[in-house]
């Protein structure tokens, strides 16, 4: 870890690190919130990031962290969602139309160019450059580490039925077309047994039955 921690008399730890955008986004909302906060930056180029001491506050071993009302969040836009929320910062919309609307425009971003371009996937293209692309062994380095982080994520929440509760909520609506291509790509996901559970319980559940791939396939051979 570079740079001071910076401790005083501040609302929040944020770990951090310069040039990381979803630390930005953070450090954005933060600002516009008025709160202060100590910054424990972390060096990703010299892998901070992967220290048992950040894995222990994230288990997906990214920035950013932050530690706020006696609580550790990850993910800049669950961060952002509950500094809107707590502190009435009016990110969106309360008409729920518009609302979509500019979630999907923050999302186009977040979500989906921002991952891609993320030092860990843009290392690993690098690396295989000249290696013959494979998109299995690209979905197995990947999604056997993504699915282990989100165990670790779900140990949070005691075993019930659905992930975080007794009826289907986003984590199940996320976790369940993830299971099946990991499925897909050959993915081993005995480590994984209460995922498993929950999956069974999510297959029996009329609404994920229905939205089952092989419920939606072409005719045809698959492609
Ligand atoms: N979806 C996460 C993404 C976090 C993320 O990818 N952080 C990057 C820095 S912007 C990181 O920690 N990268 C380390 C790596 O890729 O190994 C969020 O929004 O918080």
């Amino acid at each position: 870890m570079t740079g001071p921690m910076m401790v005083g008399m501040t609302d929040a730890v944020l770990y951090d690190y310069w040039r990381s955008s979803a630390s930005y986004r953070v450090r954005i909302a933060l600002a516009l919130a008025g709160i202060t906060y100590d910054r424990c930056a972390l060096d990703l180029l010299a892998g901070d990031h992967r220290s048992p001491a950040h894995l222990e506050r994230n288990p997906q071993g990214l920035v950013p962290v932050l530690e706020i009302d006696g609580q550790r969040f990850t993910q800049s836009l669950a961060i952002l969602t509950y500094l809107d929320v707590t502190r009435a910062l009016g990110l969106v919309s309360e008409d729920p139309v518009e609302r979509a609307y500019q979630e999907a425009l923050a999302q186009s971003i977040a979500v989906d160019l921002h991952p891609v371009c993320n030092l860990s996937v843009a290392s690993y293209g690098a690396s295989q450059r000249n290696a013959e692309p494979d998109m299995r062994d690209w979905m197995q380095h990947f999604i056997a580490p993504g699915l282990a982080s989100f165990s670790r994520l779900l140990d949070r929440w005691s075993e019930t039925t659905y992930c975080t509760g007794t009826a289907p909520g986003l984590a199940d609506i996320c976790l369940i077309p993830q299971l099946y291509n990991a499925r897909r790509w050959g993915i081993d996901l005995t480590p994984f047994p209460r995922l498993l559970r929950v999956e069974d319980i999510c297959s029996a559940h009329p609404a994920f039955a229905a939205a089952h791939p092989d419920r939606h396939r072409p005719l045809g051979p698959a492609r």
